[in-house]
């Protein structure tokens, strides 16, 4: 559907637009009372979510590219039946099927200061080798003072299917060097950077001082992300999510993306609302999931 069709349809007059984005995909603008967001229909990706008197909470790169068959970098990307490499299909998209397709638009709608957005995709059995089964995913993106995205998955298949997901926010940060993440302490996570090994996490919260890599599993705690840079604390509660994601490239890695800026990766940090490994969902044939997050950020006394 062109912009000007989907405008007809959905638009909020002084509220939400379509408009032609970056690379020239259709994305929906949203200027409110309560904050301003960037949501494309490629991949149902949230580029941009600022409360009004904040700094923008969503970091994406300047140097993403915006185009068919390439993920937006940055951004809260959608994951979706598997997260990170496939596990026997070389071939297959990192991070699932849904991130570099277009999203349809089913719903919009404001009130009381929240601009409500749903978008919606459907997989189809015979469309992948890789995930062969039918599921239904709505994503519900509530913008605000407050940001709400909860991803539904309705198994359409015959039989039971088991799925990893997450939403894969990449959040601002002001200096990540001096950032400090509370609400994983004590709890066992994967560390990717150093041979996949299982570990514990300490007392202390988590702190970024190199490339971090890290897959929290059995953690539904809210964590808080300390950011004395900017002043502010950003808070991430979530909802049918047992596995929380750490992510930071730091120096290297970061180089080595063409669509990151050298210095990008001291201010962002991703901590991904998920569920991966043994916190994979099976759900049972005509059963929906509903998995969530919930972002809110408040200003740090000096
Ligand atoms: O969520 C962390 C991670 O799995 C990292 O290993 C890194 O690959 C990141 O996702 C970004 O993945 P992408 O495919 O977007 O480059």
């Amino acid at each position: 559907m062109i912009v000007q069709q989907l405008n007809q349809r959905f638009a909020l007059p002084g509220v939400l637009l379509f408009e032609r984005g970056q690379g020239n995909p259709p994305r929906i603008h949203v200027e409110s009372e309560t904050c301003e967001a960037v949501l494309y229909l490629h991949g149902a990706h949230l580029v941009h979510w600022q409360p009004r008197g904040h700094h923008p909470v969503i970091f994406t790169s300047h140097r993403s590219r915006y185009a068919e068959g390439h993920p937006i970098r940055g951004g809260v990307p959608i994951v979706f039946p598997w997260f990170a490499q496939h596990p026997s299909d070389a071939a297959a998209p990192m991070h699932g099927l849904v991130r570099q397709r277009p999203w349809r638009v089913e719903r919009t709608e404001a009130r009381d200061g929240v601009v409500l957005v749903t978008l919606a995709i459907d997989l189809n059995a015979q469309e992948s080798t890789a995930w062969p089964f039918d599921a239904a995913l709505r994503l519900i993106v509530e913008l605000g003072e407050h940001l709400n995205l909860t991803l539904h998955v309705q198994n359409r298949s015959a039989n039971a299917i088991t799925f990893e997901s997450a939403l894969h926010t990449y959040l601002a940060i002001g200096d990540v060097q001096q950032t400090t993440v509370h609400g994983l302490e004590k709890t066992r996570y994967i560390d990717k950077v150093d041979q996949f090994k299982e570990k514990w996490a300490g007392r202390e919260p988590a702190t970024i001082t190199g490339e971090t890599d890290r897959v929290y599993l059995d953690t539904t705690a809210p964590c808080h992300v300390d950011d004395p840079t900017l002043r502010r604390r950003i808070t991430v509660s979530k909802s049918g999510s047992c596995s929380t994601v750490l992510w930071n490239p730091w120096i290297e890695k970061a180089a080595r993306m063409a669509d990151f800026g050298p210095d990008e990766w001291k201010h962002m940090l991703c901590l991904e609302t998920a569920n991966i490994g043994p916190n994979a969902v099976t759900l049972p044939a005509g059963a929906t999931h509903a998995m969530g997050c919930h972002i809110s950020v408040a200003h740090m006394k000096a």
